[in-house]
């Protein structure tokens, strides 16, 4: 008797538990939806009142559509991609971040040295220049490449670093969670980086001692460049554009499966090049904030005015027109994304991050994915915001909120690279 009641309840007492566990899951999954600090709002507001950092103060705003441009209709079909995306390519060459101009040259990869057995992983490592020749000038800079043991194809990631660039040595022993490269290369990337600052000085009179400058020299030049012209983020694009070339030459490269990653001004940098380089499978932003994932137009945190008069040598020229005049852009950040498309997109916040506005670069997202939806793809639809911790992926967009200030972490890391393992 005893045993056929309990034979009789056990689908019930299995349901009952599965139900539990699924509801704390799904409760575990789904936290509140971020919002703002208010205390730490309320101090920002007090400490520097000409800047936004209440969502009560953002103007409003309509964003330019991405599917369709000025004066033209609107596209519905992916075939019709190829041409918007070229036109929107040069809205941000002419009004955001410079034209690259028409560049002859030569690059060589230079092998300065080799290390092998690496972080107790038997990893490889490999110092190299790369060195671009123009007439009889050469102009180089330095790249590290980690690889795994095994010597099948890897997917890579690319670093474009802003930050004091580790010394090939310092690279191969000291944990640096701004660049882990043994997490990376132990999760079966090759890990790749490139200095912002040996690319293109990051200082507003840096012009003559980079590649910009020394393009201009060698192209026997008269004029100074004009407003239209590529500043640093574009250069720093560049020069992660010719580590990818490298990365393309190597059999231990998966080539279809090399990403881009980049934090703050270098996260800026980063989805730019893969906007200007459809050969980056993935691009990541992290913190990237105003001119990066940021939308312009909210003018919350950093705006155009506070940034292009900090770091005139980061946008052309014409950009700093539109301090102020945020709607008046012919484009807005969400189109940088839509660049990107159907490539698979990462970006991240950081809680106290309010300076680069993380509603700002999440919107930004879910604006660009009537382009990914275009492609069929799922993309980030929902306008409201993951909570912390909990990364919101759909189809190939993903975006992440952590909680604590701006910086790239080993968190950060850890999401992105899921990411890309999902994505590839
Ligand atoms: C800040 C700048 C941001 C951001 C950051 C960084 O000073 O205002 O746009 O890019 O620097 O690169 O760390």
């Amino acid at each position: 008797m005893m045993c056929t009641c309990i034979r009789q309840s056990f689908p019930l007492f299995l349901f009952a538990i599965m139900f539990a566990w699924q509801t704390h899951f799904c409760q575990s999954q789904a936290g509140e939806p971020w919002s703002a600090d208010p205390a730490l709002v309320s101090k920002l507001s007090a400490s520097r009142p000409e800047f936004i950092y209440e969502e009560s103060r953002v103007p409003a705003y309509t964003l330019p559509d991405p599917l369709s441009l000025k004066g033209k209709g609107r596209i519905d079909n992916a075939k019709d991609w190829d041409s918007l995306r070229q036109e929107t390519l040069e809205k941000f060459r002419s009004e955001v971040y410079g034209r690259r101009p028409d560049l002859k040259y030569q690059v060589r990869f230079e092998l300065i040295e080799e290390k092998s057995g690496l972080f107790g992983i038997d990893a490889r490592g490999k110092s190299l220049r790369v060195v671009i020749t123009s007439g009889n000038e050469s102009y180089s800079f330095p790249m590290w490449v980690f690889l795994p043991a095994a010597t099948h194809k890897h997917p890579a990631v690319l670093h474009i670093n802003n930050r004091e660039f580790p010394s090939f040595e310092k690279a191969s022993t000291e944990p640096d969670e701004f660049w882990p490269v043994k997490d990376i290369v132990g999760r079966g990337f090759v890990a790749c980086a490139v200095s912002t600052v040996a690319i293109d000085p990051d200082r507003a009179d840096g012009f003559s001692d980079g590649i910009r400058g020394f393009f201009h020299r060698t192209s026997g030049a008269q004029e100074p460049p004009g407003d239209d012209a590529w500043k640093a983020l574009s250069a720093w694009g560049w020069g992660a554009s010719r580590a990818l070339d490298y990365l393309l030459t190597c059999n231990e490269v998966d080539p279809t499966k090399i990403a881009v990653i980049g934090h703050s001004r270098a996260g800026k940098a980063a989805l730019w090049a893969a906007a200007e380089d459809t050969r980056f499978a993935i691009a990541c932003s992290n913190n990237s904030g105003c001119g990066g994932a940021a939308l312009s137009r909210r003018a919350f945190g950093e705006t155009v005015a506070r940034i292009t008069k900090s770091f005139p040598h980061w946008f052309c020229d014409r950009f700093s027109k539109y301090a102020g005049k945020e709607d008046s852009l012919p484009v807005d950040q969400h189109q940088l994304f839509a660049l990107i498309a159907p490539r698979p997109v990462y970006a991240t916040s950081a809680s106290d991050d309010l300076w680069a506005d993380p509603r700002g670069e999440y919107l930004s997202m879910v604006a660009a994915s009537p382009v990914y939806r275009l492609f069929g793809e799922s993309a980030l639809t929902y306008a409201e915001m993951p909570a912390l911790n909990e990364p919101r992926i759909a189809g190939k967009m993903g975006y992440h909120i952590r909680p604590g200030a701006h910086g790239l972490t080993l968190y950060d890391w850890t999401k992105f690279l899921d990411f890309c393992v999902k994505q590839f």
